[in-house]
């Protein structure tokens, strides 16, 4: 890890994103300090290092490499050359129980940047995935260190398949080149989502806009699926998730049930 750390990194902007921001009622941009690393163990976690040491909100560091890139739970997260692997120090005004929504608000947002960049139909399944096609182009991994009932701060991750071939993917996984049949840049994106995610920022004070954008661009909407649990399985149509990030699913004796985590499986094609 240390070793990681000091390998020098490439600041590649201080002041990438050219929206103005509003911040104490003065219009003035917020600094966007952008560090890119040959290879990291995981951008999450130079990430939240950095957070630890004071750095200020709004760092990125991104990694051409992760050689131990993870996802939920402690799932693996192939991160080979030719993908956009990156993560954002954030500093959210936001107490614990509302954290989920930097994770819809992030998906929508590279969503929509995806889609204006590419013109590729990106899609979203619950709860942190975004698929082209039916499978799965990226994922998103929110980690965070909380004061009392309050966020600290917040690491937001997103990996995004870009340019790697089929031998580089794992199964179910799609890259935006096998799709498109072109090479994309890796920097244009990154801007695109950054300065997407930048100007949502502020709909983290509207839950229900957040929760009902993710929700229209969902995949299963209103398909049968099925939620692995730690100790139990749920199946039946997904009909709508709620504020607080859960999926509400209607089982086959029509009861309804409300899941907050698991995997979900698609079962309707
Ligand atoms: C996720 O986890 O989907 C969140 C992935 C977040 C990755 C970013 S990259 C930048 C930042 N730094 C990190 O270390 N992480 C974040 P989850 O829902 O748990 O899905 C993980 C599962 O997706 C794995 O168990 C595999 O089945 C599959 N998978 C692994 N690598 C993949 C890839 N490159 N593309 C598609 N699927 C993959």
């Amino acid at each position: 890890m240390e070793a990681v750390l000091r390998l020098a990194a490439t600041a590649i902007s201080d002041r990438l994103t050219l929206k103005p921001q509003f911040l104490g009622g003065e219009s003035r941009l917020l600094p966007l300090k952008i560090l890119r690393y040959e290879r990291l163990l995981s951008t999450n976690t130079t990430a939240y290092r950095l957070a630890e040491q004071s750095a200020p909100e709004w760092t990125v560091v991104v990694a051409d490499v992760q050689t131990k890139g993870r996802g939920r739970g402690g799932n693996k997260w192939a991160s080979p050359k030719g993908g956009l692997w990156f993560s954002i120090l954030l500093r959210p005004n936001l107490p614990n129980p509302r954290l989920h929504l930097l994770q819809f608000l992030a998906a929508t947002a590279t969503r929509k940047a995806v889609e204006n960049e590419t013109a590729l139909s990106v899609m979203l399944k619950w709860p942190n995935d975004l698929v082209l096609g039916n499978a799965k182009l990226g994922g998103i991994l929110v980690e965070s260190k909380t004061q009392g009932e309050k966020v600290s701060f917040a690491i937001l991750g997103i990996g995004l398949n870009v340019n790697q071939g089929k031998a580089q993917l794992p199964p179910g996984a799609i890259s935006m080149r096998l799709v498109s049949g072109k090479q994309h840049e890796l920097r244009a994106l990154l801007r695109a989502i950054l300065d997407q995610i930048r100007s949502s920022f502020d709909e983290l004070d509207h839950p229900s806009k957040i929760m009902h954008e993710w929700w229209s661009n969902c995949i299963h909407r209103p398909l049968k699926v099925q939620v692995t649990l730690p100790e139990d399985t749920v199946t039946g149509i997904s009909r709508a998730v709620a504020e607080d990030g859960s999926l509400i699913i209607e089982t086959d004796d029509h009861r309804i049930r409300k899941v907050n985590e698991g995997s979900l499986r698609i079962l309707d094609d």
